[in-house]
């Protein structure tokens, strides 16, 4: 496999994606706390290399396909923090106008096809991306975001098996955290890889370390590459850690303390980046605080605007609502 070497502006964008996730979804938690927003949240904290490291090799002409636990993709598909808030805050100028919520954020423009409650159900959307993209010859791919949980899902064999044999431009990107909710992974896959499964539907496979952008950027670059060529889909694993619970305010009885200290103490992303490209003098320290100051004040500032923008106005409860009569 070709090493791609990440260049200045992509370490740039790729750092403020990450800390734009972290630092989105760390308000999330102190607002939720605060009492000052309600609803169900999953957050994508610790996993942020992944998102990103795909995203890196996407424009907006390609689609992407995520899960319950969608901060992370949109943020990185360049989906708008201050949209993207008010949305949580059911706020009329939400990016789905308040009616989604943190579970269904979704902007066509950006190619992101949505956050989705059900699980497994973004893959076969991005296969259908994929499709179109094969069919209108648009040089775009398809990648779908999933858990290990969702591997277990007919959808994803059906994805797969139809992607396969057609050779779709898709790329399956698994995010094994090793937790399906409350339940270890082992538990219920029967395979030491999911990666493993690609092989039952002759599919080309990688693993890559989802705690290491570098690593995630090289080998996603290369299934996307390799969709573009038209020569099929990539199943790309990627090995990763959930450092919250499954939801904000799951009191993780059911988790090893020591196994969780590990990850969050050795395997953080944003640490491993920042040793990596400050090590190898590939960004100056002083970029990346620039870059976090800049961060801290875009959410505070989305937060502001979130809090004071109107609710939709109920008059408009029907508009965007599809009726088969
Ligand atoms: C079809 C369906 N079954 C069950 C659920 C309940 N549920 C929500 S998240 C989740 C776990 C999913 O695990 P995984 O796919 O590994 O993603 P992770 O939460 O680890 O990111 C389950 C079972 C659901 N939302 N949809």
């Amino acid at each position: 496999m070709r090493t791609m070497e990440p260049t200045e502006e992509i370490l740039l964008v790729a750092y403020r994606t990450m800390r734009t996730i972290r630092s989105f979804e760390e308000k999330l938690v102190e607002l939720v706390t605060r009492g000052k927003l309600g609803g169900f949240l999953h957050t994508y904290i610790g996993e942020e290399a992944v998102a990103a490291g795909v995203c890196a090799n996407l424009s907006d002409d390609d689609h992407v396909a995520s899960t319950h636990r969608g901060h992370g993709h949109c943020i990185a598909k360049g989906v708008d923090v201050r949209g993207m808030m008010a949305e949580l805050f059911g706020a009329g100028s939400g990016i789905c106008k308040g009616r989604g919520g943190s579970m269904h954020i979704a902007d066509l423009g950006r190619g992101m096809l949505g956050a989705n409650g059900i699980v497994g159900a973004g893959i076969p959307l991005a296969t259908g991306a994929a499709l179109t993209a094969k069919l209108k010859k648009t040089g775009g791919v398809g990648v779908a975001f999933f858990g290990d949980g969702a591997s277990n899902q007919g959808a994803f064999h059906e994805s797969l098996n139809m992607a396969a044999n057609w050779k779709l431009p898709a790329v399956y990107v698994c995010e094994n955290n090793g937790w399906g909710e409350f339940t270890p992974t082992e538990f219920v896959v029967p395979v030491a890889d999911i990666a493993e499964r690609a092989r039952s539907y002759a599919m080309h496979s990688l693993i890559a370390d989802g705690m290491d952008f570098f690593d995630v950027y090289a080998k996603s670059g290369a299934a996307i590459a390799r969709a573009r060529r038209g020569e099929g889909p990539t199943l790309l694993e990627c090995k990763t850690y959930r450092f919250a619970g499954h939801y904000v305010g799951d009191t993780l009885v059911y988790r090893n303390k020591l196994e969780a200290d590990h990850w969050i103490n050795h395997r953080d992303p944003l640490q491993i980046f920042t040793s990596r490209v400050v090590g190898d003098r590939l960004l100056a320290v002083e970029d990346l605080q620039r870059i976090d100051r800049e961060v801290a004040d875009r959410i505070e500032e989305a937060v502001s605007a979130a809090e004071a923008a109107p609710l939709p106005d109920p008059g408009d409860l029907l508009e965007d609502v599809y009726v088969q009569r």
